[in-house]
């Protein structure tokens, strides 16, 4: 899985990159934004895992990742639409928007701040991006159809109709994510990599003295932007926390009155935005967590481990996290018949321990 922060200069999105990922990137009030973006992965924590391993008592435990990737795309227009920015957040599956919306005089605020007035400014940006690529892509068709008889014809037109309703609604300043397409329609739009299409998190960095109003400016980001889920965080004071160890970060939190890691919520935010699960695979002495998308096919989620499980999918053999823990072994599972023999069609679900026979 795989994130990128995104938001106008100077709202806070290394510092939150660093709150986020225990990193050490250069945050600054003032110099122009960097074009090289900060990349970090996150180990995401489950506790599911840690009951694996009491159980199942493998040589190693390996959670799931997190990647953040933290780039300036707004910070120049010109990028905006298809230049060395947006080229860093192609991969990604969701994008974490910051605004700022603390105040102070030290950090520099062209026009006041006003976190709404630069969501919205953002989310145009995204927007004015992916209508370039669209009427860029239209061209090209337009060009290839010109030609002699192509043998594509009919598979450019049936594109040409599907880009055209695309850039049609982007001008009407309609984000991808909001026009409707059918899942066909989606599919085939992947390959352009709109980066509107791309479900948002909002994360508000506020200051400190704004905490107490922290749950209520979550609130008024959801009634003003519905689309978008959103977590008020204060980015400084959770970098800060995040270069603690764990006790003396928690010592801290109590005493200031922010209850969950900034960490935790946004990963937490950001696999419900996806609809991402885990499930969990025991092979070679190694029990794994993975993420994939809520129902994914069995048969996808092993490609997730390997292609050649994917190609070669026979079947699972599945056990729910929850009966195992309950069984206490794998064997007293199976004896008790909850060890079930899945085929290419189940869906992956949520807490799925799951071993994958295959032959390629
Ligand atoms: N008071 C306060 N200052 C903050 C907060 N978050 C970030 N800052 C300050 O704001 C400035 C910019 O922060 P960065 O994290 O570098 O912002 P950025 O969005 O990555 O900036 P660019 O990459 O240059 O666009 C730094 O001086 C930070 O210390 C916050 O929650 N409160
Ligand atoms: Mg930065």
């Amino acid at each position: 899985m795989e994130i990128g922060i995104i938001g106008l200069p100077k709202s806070g999105k290394t510092t939150i990159f660093n709150a986020l990922t225990r990193g050490k990137a250069e945050t600054r009030a003032f110099s122009a934004a960097g074009v090289e973006p900060n990349v970090g992965v996150v180990k995401v924590s489950d506790e599911r895992l840690e009951g694996l391993g009491a159980l199942l008592k493998p040589k190693r435990l390996v959670p799931a990742e997190v990647k953040y990737v933290d780039v300036a795309l707004a910070a120049d227009r010109k990028d905006g639409s298809g230049g060395a920015a947006r080229s860093h957040l192609t991969r990604t599956d969701a994008l974490v928007l910051v605004a700022r919306a603390f105040g102070g005089e030290a950090v520099p605020a062209p026009g006041g701040v006003d976190p709404w007035r630069d969501i919205a400014a953002v989310n145009t940006e995204l927007v004015l991006g992916d209508l370039a690529i669209a009427e860029r892509r239209l061209e090209r068709i337009g060009e290839s159809l010109k030609g002699p008889r192509n043998p594509e014809r009919d598979a450019l037109v049936k594109e040409q109709a599907l880009v055209e309703r695309i850039r049609a609604a982007l001008e009407g300043g309609a984000a991808v994510r909001d026009q409707g397409l059918s899942a066909e329609d989606a599919r085939a739009a992947e390959g352009y990599q709109l980066l509107s299409s791309r479900p948002v998190l909002v994360v508000l960095n506020i200051g400190e003295d704004q905490l107490p109003r922290a749950a209520e400016l979550e609130g008024e980001s959801r009634r003003r932007f519905p689309g978008f889920q959103a977590a008020a965080i204060c980015g400084k004071l959770e970098m800060e926390l995040a270069q603690l160890d764990d006790a003396e970060a928690a010592e801290f939190r109590t005493a200031m009155g922010v209850s969950e890691g900034a960490l935790q919520r946004v990963i937490r935010l950001s696999y419900e935005l996806l609809g991402m699960v885990s499930f969990f695979s025991t092979a070679h002495g190694e029990v794994r967590a993975w993420s994939v998308r809520r129902d994914t096919p069995a048969p996808r989620a092993a490609g997730k481990i390997h292609s050649d499980m994917e190609r070669g999918f026979i079947r699972a053999e599945v056990v729910a996290y929850r009966d195992l823990a309950g069984c206490g072994s794998m064997a007293e599972a199976k004896k008790r018949g909850l060890l079930r023999l899945e085929g290419k069609a189940y869906l992956v679900q949520d807490g799925d321990v799951i071993t994958f026979l295959f032959s390629v």
